[in-house]
């Protein structure tokens, strides 16, 4: 419709399906203890709706916590980085983007606003909403995993890569030093990296966030039973399962369970394959850590990303990190 939105893809619809398929048959199928799935697959369109209702639950507080910091300190942030180009990993939330665009804005450098998603119709829908409200603004959309493609990032200008919403707590430490590697060796001196991260806290208000008494995040977590039996031809009962998201003490991360309520057998046509439960057998579906600050600033530290500021909200539930190259 005349928007100025550039497109660039990575990803294909296939490459899921078959990315899929060889994560449950390692994940699931496998000998390999726990079972377990990435949380990408949490996040069809029920899914996302899912966790849009998650957002405005009483007890799950990230979201309203980084909403606190980022109304006081985008300016500050803006300002910190110098940046022109705004980078947004896991394309997520339009009202953060908003905030950090216009804090952008502000600062007169401004050009270009790069959303970076796995979903092409997602991520198309945002990016012209963007470019429509941010005439002057060049929007580069990039379709990519970004386990896979961060190496693909716009090259030029000055960069500020934001990943926000406590994104980067699904990546088991391992993971997480392989990402920060990887983004840092494509960004250059002077780009930033904005970063958002759950704070530990009390463990009873970190099982209430994960352990809502409405129901909503079983629902989420259930739903991936969903996913499978639509993308895998699967036999899954979601009533068969239950959802516990326990604090794991020694790794710290809240873990989302999906566990067996019986012996049961289950088909996957697609992969020609049956996967038994036992009887309160675990299947997980999400790891999300729990940080502290320095935690945070050594491990950017560690792959060259030193630290320029950090916010968090009145509470001490979350943090803003910046980060320069
Ligand atoms: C979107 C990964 C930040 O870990 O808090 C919310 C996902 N899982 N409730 C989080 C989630 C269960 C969320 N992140």
């Amino acid at each position: 419709d005349g928007s100025s939105v550039t497109m660039e893809v990575h990803v294909r619809p296939g490459d899921a399906q078959r990315t899929l398929r060889a994560e449950v048959l390692a994940g699931l199928c496998g000998e390999r203890q726990p079972r377990e799935l990435s949380p990408r697959w949490l996040y069809d369109e029920r899914g996302s709706q899912l966790f849009e209702e998650i957002t405005r639950l009483p007890e799950y507080y990230p979201t309203r916590c980084e909403r606190e910091i980022l109304l006081a300190h985008a300016g500050d942030m803006a300002r910190a980085s110098g940046a022109d180009t705004l980078i947004e990993l896991g394309s997520g939330s339009s009202e953060k983007t908003r905030l950090l665009l216009d804090a952008l804005r502000e600062t007169g450098r401004l050009m270009r606003f790069v959303p970076f998603d796995v979903s092409e119709a997602f991520l198309r829908q945002s990016a012209e909403a963007v470019a429509s409200e941010y005439p002057e603004l060049h929007v580069h959309a990039v379709v990519g995993d970004f386990g896979r493609h961060l190496g693909r990032l716009p090259r030029g200008g000055r960069r500020l890569v934001a990943f926000l919403g406590g994104t980067i707590g699904n990546l088991k430490p391992p993971e997480r030093a392989r990402f920060y590697a990887e983004l840092a060796a494509g960004l250059s001196p002077g780009d930033g990296l904005l970063l958002g991260t759950d704070l530990l806290k009390c463990r009873k208000r970190l099982f209430a966030a994960y352990n809502d008494r409405a129901g909503v995040t079983a629902l989420f977590n259930r739903n991936v039973l969903n996913v499978l039996n639509r993308e895998l031809g699967a036999d899954f009962n979601p009533e068969a399962f239950e959802h516990l998201a326990p604090f794991d003490e020694e790794n710290e991360w809240v873990e989302m369970q999906l566990i067996s309520t019986r012996p049961q057998t289950v088909l996957l046509r697609a992969l020609e394959r049956y996967v038994n439960f036992a009887e309160g057998e675990v299947l997980r579906t999400e790891v999300s850590c729990k940080f502290r600050v320095e935690q945070v600033e050594a491990e950017l530290a560690a792959a060259g990303l030193h630290l320029v500021e950090r916010w968090t909200d009145a509470a001490g539930d979350f943090a803003l990190s910046l980060a320069r190259k």
